[in-house]
């Protein structure tokens, strides 16, 4: 079994071409049908002229990120029926066209969510953050939601209405803008659909739209996908690997399910089969302090079919995207078993999950957590540790 190399790449939405993703030594890309409206379906044709483009760049495209679950069907409306049948029909075509992972997540409404885009880091660079205090002050004082302040801990609220204080009519913008749009605005999710005029009025509508769904509801509306899904993607011979939330806890009320150890043991119970598989991302897993992840590798190292590898380091109320190599043992660890427990696969496909910025990366518009020098970084760090350890 190989670990192969890959970055993900954002198609025409991108900044970063093909070439200097081979160039950087990357052998695959990750990408997906980026112009594609949520739920519609993802045509033969439409898959080949993707990965024509791909090959002819000298790259592969072996794992999709992501094939979007349609809100509806997170929600369980009767009008799920179509997007399942949708989601199937997609799922059927990028395995005819030799696509063998599809990655996709559960989370409802929003995608991964961070509080700020330049947290300074060593040497001068910057990375992406996320901070609790920073996230009520924008919950309680901002939004307004109702029931927010009992979400957090006195201390967090307290200190959230005097940062508040601290920031002028940029900031708070700012601020909002980080929240709603900054990570989200470009993966395929509804905050990116959400019009930016109006931030504040449509992310409360959103949010009502969840109204009286919690976690019993999104598990049994989950699970209602998986078991028609799963069953296609066996027989189609493509895996399904959810990304963990990120972060992995309930968010503006929120119902989060796919966030810790028991989640996960959840997941893998009601389908069996390994096509109902994992994105192990290291980085979203680890922000946890109660995750220990080489145990996670060990229980589910035949679910898991995509690494994303980054790791976290945790703050006072929070964490920061800290290098790709800041967490060694661990990540020896996860390699070693991940190598040792997947004897009936040939190939693992990983990417440095995000990258902090640096050098040129600050001269260019990339997206938030996918610049193009940090990534490459990351990239070869991992490709020689994964060579030294041989794993
Ligand atoms: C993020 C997500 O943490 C991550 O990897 O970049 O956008 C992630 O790619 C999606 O949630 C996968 O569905
Ligand atoms: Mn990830």
């Amino acid at each position: 079994m190989e670990f192969i190399g890959s970055l993900r790449w954002f198609g025409n939405n991108d900044r970063i071409t093909l070439e200097q993703i081979r160039q950087g030594g990357a052998r695959e890309v990750v990408t997906a049908l980026h112009e594609k409206p949520i739920g519609a379906v993802w045509e033969k044709e439409e898959i080949t002229a993707l990965l024509e483009r791909i090959r002819a760049a000298g790259l592969d495209w072996t794992v999709v990120e992501s094939l979007p679950v349609h809100e509806d069907i997170k929600k369980g409306k009767p009008e799920r029926e179509r997007w399942i049948e949708n989601y199937i029909a997609s799922l059927q075509n990028l395995a005819a066209c030799g696509i063998r992972v599809i990655c996709y997540n559960f989370m409802p409404l929003l995608d991964w969510v961070r509080t700020d885009l330049r947290y300074p880091v060593a040497g001068g660079r910057d990375a992406l953050a996320f901070d609790w205090k920073c996230l009520a002050l924008f919950d309680i004082f901002l939004l307004k939601r109702v029931g927010a302040a009992e979400c957090y801990p006195e201390a967090w609220v307290s200190d959230a209405a005097r940062m508040l204080e601290t920031l002028d009519e940029e900031g708070i913008q700012q601020l909002i803008h980080t929240i709603l749009k900054g990570t989200q605005s470009f993966v395929n999710g509804p905050m990116g659909e959400l019009d930016a005029a109006d931030l504040m009025v449509g992310f409360n509508e959103l949010l009502a739209s969840y109204d009286g769904i919690g976690t019993a509801e999104l598990r049994s509306n989950y699970r209602y996908f998986l078991d028609r899904v799963v069953p296609e993607a066996a027989r189609a011979n493509i895996y399904l690997a959810v990304h963990p939330d990120d972060p992995p806890f309930s968010i503006f009320g929120l119902p989060r399910i796919m966030s810790t150890t028991e989640d996960f043991a959840w997941l893998t119970s009601i389908q069996p089969l390994p096509h109902n598989g994992i994105t192990f991302c290291t980085g979203s897993l680890g922000s946890r302090a109660d995750m220990d992840l080489p145990a996670f590798a060990k229980k589910y190292a035949d679910r898991i079919h995509f690494l994303h590898l980054r790791f976290t380091e945790l703050t006072e109320s929070g964490f920061f995207e800290a290098d790709h190599l800041s967490r060694p043992k661990d990540l020896k660890l996860i390699l070693k078993t991940l190598k040792e427990r997947s004897s009936g696969k040939d190939a693992l496909v990983f990417r440095p999950d995000h990258g902090q910025r640096m050098l040129h990366d600050f001269d260019v518009d990339y997206h938030p957590g996918y610049p193009l020098l940090g990534r490459l970084k990351g990239l070869f760090e991992l490709d020689a540790f994964i060579k030294a350890y041989s794993v």
